[in-house]
């Protein structure tokens, strides 16, 4: 199989979201009301799917050696491999896709022997594109270099602005030590918290990712994200001189202290 031409590929991806971005933005209101899939936080529409089905024929016909791992497609039966594989979230933030707030995205990710390579993230609320291709840096808009903050050393926690995700599992052992982790992090000092300054909580992992490669945002934290909602930013995080490390303590190694303080926090173990 032929080495894939990165650039290439990347700016297929980019035709691609603003294709999707088309589908999104002239979407009617879907009066049969959004399917559920484990629960009513936890939506899918036609949109994500003829957005995902839009994609995946594109590609397929212009890539037909590459695999494509899409959410609304995805099947157990068929887990992520080495071979270079494109990782697609239709429309990340579905809920806010439908409640017509601005903060939905297609999330656009190229993989090859599981390592994210090429990312795109676009949000056609704001006519937003997040870019990157492995080892040529991220960028916003095509020409603004990422990080476009820069963000004041982040010397601990309590000068942190922390994203976190209330997710679609409202019970059980995950629901339980996000809700006491967020807790932690909020607390004060004085009652063992990590004072974070503040926390956001916008619904779309692929721009949570963004944002901190963005240098908007300091820190996420979620744990129960799938393959397609941060292969995408995870190069663009990368590049942008970011870094993705477990959601649960231990394991890896940059950036050991804040992560260190981080992990200190969270209150239990998240398992996936
Ligand atoms: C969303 C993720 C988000 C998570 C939500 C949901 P979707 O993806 O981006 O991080 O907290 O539960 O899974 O479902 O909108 O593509």
């Amino acid at each position: 199989m032929a080495t894939p031409n990165l650039n290439e590929i990347h700016d297929t991806l980019i035709d691609l979201a603003y294709k999707a971005g088309d589908i999104i933005n002239n979407a009617l209101p879907d009066t049969s009301g959004p399917g559920s899939k484990k629960n009513s936080a936890d939506l899918v529409t036609q949109y994500d799917r003829a957005v995902e089905t839009m994609i995946s024929t594109s590609l397929k016909e212009k890539y037909p050696d590459y695999a494509f791992h899409g959410e609304e497609t995805y099947s157990p039966t068929t887990p992520l491999t080495n071979a270079p594989t494109f990782i697609v979230d239709p429309i990340d933030g579905t809920i806010n896709f439908i409640h017509n707030f601005p903060h939905a995205c297609v999330s656009l990710g190229f993989a090859i022997e599981k390592i994210p390579t090429v990312g795109v993230v676009y949000n056609p609320s704001t006519k937003t594109l997040y870019s990157a291709i492995k080892g040529q840096g991220a960028f916003k808009n095509r020409d603004q270099r990422l990080p476009l903050r820069k963000a004041e050393p982040l010397t601990g926690l309590s000068n942190a602005l922390v994203a976190i995700e209330w997710g679609s599992d409202r019970s059980g052992p995950n629901w339980t030590v996000k809700t006491r982790t967020f807790e932690k992090l909020g607390s004060s000092k004085e009652n063992g918290g990590a004072m974070v300054r503040s926390f956001r909580s916008l619904g779309s992992a692929a721009l949570n990712i963004c944002s901190v490669a963005e240098g908007v945002v300091d820190v996420y934290w979620e744990g129960g994200c799938w393959e397609w909602d941060v292969c995408a930013g995870w190069v663009i995080l990368n590049e942008a001189g970011g870094l993705i490390v477990d959601g649960n303590p231990g394991g890896w190694e940059n950036e050991r202290e804040l992560v260190e303080e981080f992990w200190g926090f969270i209150q239990g173990r998240l398992t996936y």
